[in-house]
């Protein structure tokens, strides 16, 4: 009914985190478009040409309907010269030549063969790129030295550029749980990232550990971390402090709390039976009856064994080997319990979502936010929240959940 001429004009506020984003985007060949020349601009070291093209994709993300003509944009926000250009070239013939012509480059290629290495970011990929390393191959001939992250990242790189499953992540959900709640019952895990916001795939599993009782999570990344390396879980783990807290703000009191490693990159040993998984898990699980800690993890693993059972095949594991486990990247992180809140909306993402939270309070409210604490620079203190929708009203914002982040 409605003609070309006659279609909706759309708008919206200019912030992402004013906006709802779900993860039913309209406009994807566009979005996919500008998300392209945002991560060539990324990897060549321009954050704020890449800025300029995510916020422009995040906008067409946000829209209720596919776009058909130039018009419906004119009350857009954040779609610069660039954007538009590119955009009109895809309304009018099907596609983008200078998005063509950068997908098939072969710097692009090279760059992203290259930084698909875990630990390799655009610096060093463009170093070996002027170096003449454009493969896989090329840099291990070269007899480039490698950090340990990347010998791992390289190790494993054709299961790291293999999307995480919803199945892959809730299995390593559950042998975090009982990990966790055998170093210290009563502790919470949670999971972030895109996987929070509903993603059904994603490049790694983020996950948010806490206790209730304030304190009793320091020391805990240690004792997970060495637990779940014993029990054959991971393939490496890289503990660090949490980069805001060494580098800008408490260093004094990271060092004298002398283990408070709040962050962990690793590589998760997932085998493809969850049987083995139980196995690993060994007396961690079950729970030893009448035992003092809920048993929430173990049940749950226990259900989906007695399902399984039945395509269980021994036979099928004596034919030839194939590797019986997958290589997957988790990070975890642990947060105070009075920091929960911040550390969820910090952590859940997107990542335009929190560099626009950001600018928001820092633009509009003259507030600072990360994941530890939001300060109000107007009334000179900490706002304090146990919620994330705490948090948005001390922003001013309407709340958004995680499945409405996907900016
Ligand atoms: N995060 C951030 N800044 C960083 C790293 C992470 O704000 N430098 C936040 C936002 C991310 C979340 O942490 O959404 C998790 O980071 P990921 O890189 O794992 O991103 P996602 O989980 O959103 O996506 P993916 O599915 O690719 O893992
Ligand atoms: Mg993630």
């Amino acid at each position: 009914e409605q003609s070309d001429s006659e279609a909706a004009v759309f708008t919206m506020p200019s912030y992402a985190c004013q906006r709802r984003t779900t993860m039913d985007n309209k406009n994807p060949i566009l979005t996919d478009a500008l998300s392209l020349l945002a991560e060539n601009a990324e990897l060549s070291n321009q954050d704020g040409r890449g800025v300029a093209f995510r916020r422009a994709a995040a906008v067409l993300k946000a829209l209720p309907e596919a776009v058909t003509s130039m018009k419906q944009l004119k009350g857009l926000p954040c779609l610069g010269g660039h954007s538009q250009r590119v955009i009109k070239d895809i309304l009018e013939n099907g596609a983008s030549d200078e998005v063509q012509s950068l997908r098939q480059s072969e710097r692009y290629q090279a760059l992203k063969v290259l930084t698909g290495i875990f630990g390799v970011g655009a610096k060093t990929a463009d170093r070996w790129i002027r170096d003449g390393i454009h493969t896989l191959q090329q840099l291990r001939e070269s007899g480039h030295t490698l950090t340990r992250t990347q010998q791992a990242g390289l190790e494993h790189y054709e299961d790291l550029n293999m999307p995480v499953s919803k199945a892959e992540a809730d299995d390593i959900s559950k042998i975090v749980e009982v990990v966790v709640d055998s170093v210290l019952p009563g502790s919470q895990v949670a999971l972030t990232g895109g996987f929070r916001r509903g993603k059904q795939t994603g490049h790694d599993v983020d996950f948010l550990i806490t206790h209730p009782e304030e304190g009793k999570e320091e020391g805990l990344m240690t004792k997970v971390v060495s637990l779940l390396d014993s029990k054959g879980f991971l393939l490496y783990q890289q503990m660090t402090r949490n980069s805001y807290v060494e580098s800008e703000d408490a260093p004094a009191l990271a060092s004298f709390h002398m283990d408070r490693f709040e962050r962990c990159f690793s590589i998760f040993k997932l085998p493809k039976d969850r049987e083995e998984s139980l196995k690993q898990l060994g007396s961690l699980y079950p729970k030893p009856a009448g035992g003092v800690c809920d048993g929430r993890a173990g049940e749950v693993l226990h259900r989906e064994t007695s399902q399984s059972q039945g395509s269980h095949s021994e036979v099928q594991e004596e034919v030839k080997e194939p590797k019986s486990w997958r290589a997957i990247r988790v990070d975890l992180v642990v947060s105070p319990f009075s920091q929960f809140a911040f550390a969820q909306l910090g952590w859940t993402g997107s990542k335009l979502f929190e560099r626009e939270l950001r600018r928001w309070a820092g633009q509009e409210k003259r507030m600072s936010l990360n994941s530890h604490a939001l300060y109000d620079s107007k009334q000179g203190k900490y706002l304090q929240a146990t919620s994330e929708e705490e948090i948005f009203t001390h922003l001013g914002l309407e709340f958004i959940p995680p499945s409405e982040r996907n900016a």
